[in-house]
């Protein structure tokens, strides 16, 4: 990481909105650094030896959210391992204790510029994840079950913390039914305002 703090920006959606395709496109036009924390903790859990590999897969599969020390963590480090100073952290804070745990390890460390919401309702986010799974995604939590488990999630415990931030000013709203070249048309226009700050 450079002297100047990192910028970051967060990512949050309901499950299969369409973050991790996004952030693939902001990194190729924009340069930013993708950080997937569930991708983080999967990398993790498929770590041979990890301690944490069992207690990762309950809750992916449980679509509940893992302890913020250990995802907290997994990004300080892919973050100072980047040597870069622009990330995308996609699917984090998505609670309460994330956010929290966030602000006590990092908030000081960041520069928070802004926070993407990818809105759409629950039947796009449960389409798209079946077809994923059905595509042969291997993931865990692509079928209905879990599926289920991780819109309740979504709604209970990060829902809150997108209104917080909206609260503070950060979040830009995405419509993210759209097709997908549609919905990079429309987070251009964000970083075209970025630019003229
Ligand atoms: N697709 C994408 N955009 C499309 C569009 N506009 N139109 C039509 N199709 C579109 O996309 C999903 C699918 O939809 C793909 O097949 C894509 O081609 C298509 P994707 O970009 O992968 O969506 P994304 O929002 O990234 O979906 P993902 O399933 O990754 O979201 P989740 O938030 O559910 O998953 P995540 O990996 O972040 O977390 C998984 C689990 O890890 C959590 O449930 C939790 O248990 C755990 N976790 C934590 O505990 N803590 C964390 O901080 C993070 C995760
Ligand atoms: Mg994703």
């Amino acid at each position: 990481m450079s002297a100047e703090k990192p910028k970051v920006i967060f990512v949050l959606g309901g499950p299969g909105a369409g973050k991790g395709t996004q952030c693939a496109n902001i990194v190729k036009t924009y340069g930013y650094v993708h950080l997937s924390a569930g991708d983080l903790l999967r990398q993790e859990r498929n770590t041979e030896g990890s301690e944490y590999g069992d207690l990762i897969e309950t809750h992916i599969k449980n679509g509940t959210i893992v302890p913020v020390e250990i995802t907290c963590s997994l990004l300080e480090r892919a973050m100072i391992e980047s040597s870069k100073n622009k990330f995308l952290i996609d699917g984090f804070p998505r609670s309460k204790d994330n956010m929290e745990g966030w602000e006590r390890q990092m908030g000081s460390k960041v520069n928070l510029r802004c926070v993407f919401f990818f809105d759409c309702t629950d039947q796009i986010c449960v389409d798209r994840c079946l077809k994923r799974g059905l595509a042969g995604s291997g993931r865990t939590d692509d079928n209905e079950e879990s599926l289920r488990k991780r819109l309740l999630t979504y709604q209970r415990e990060t829902m809150p913390i997108i209104m917080h931030y909206e609260s503070l000013g950060l979040v830009r709203k995405i419509d993210a039914a759209k097709p997908e070249e549609e919905v990079f048309e429309e987070i251009k226009v964000i970083f075209k305002e970025f630019d003229a700050e």
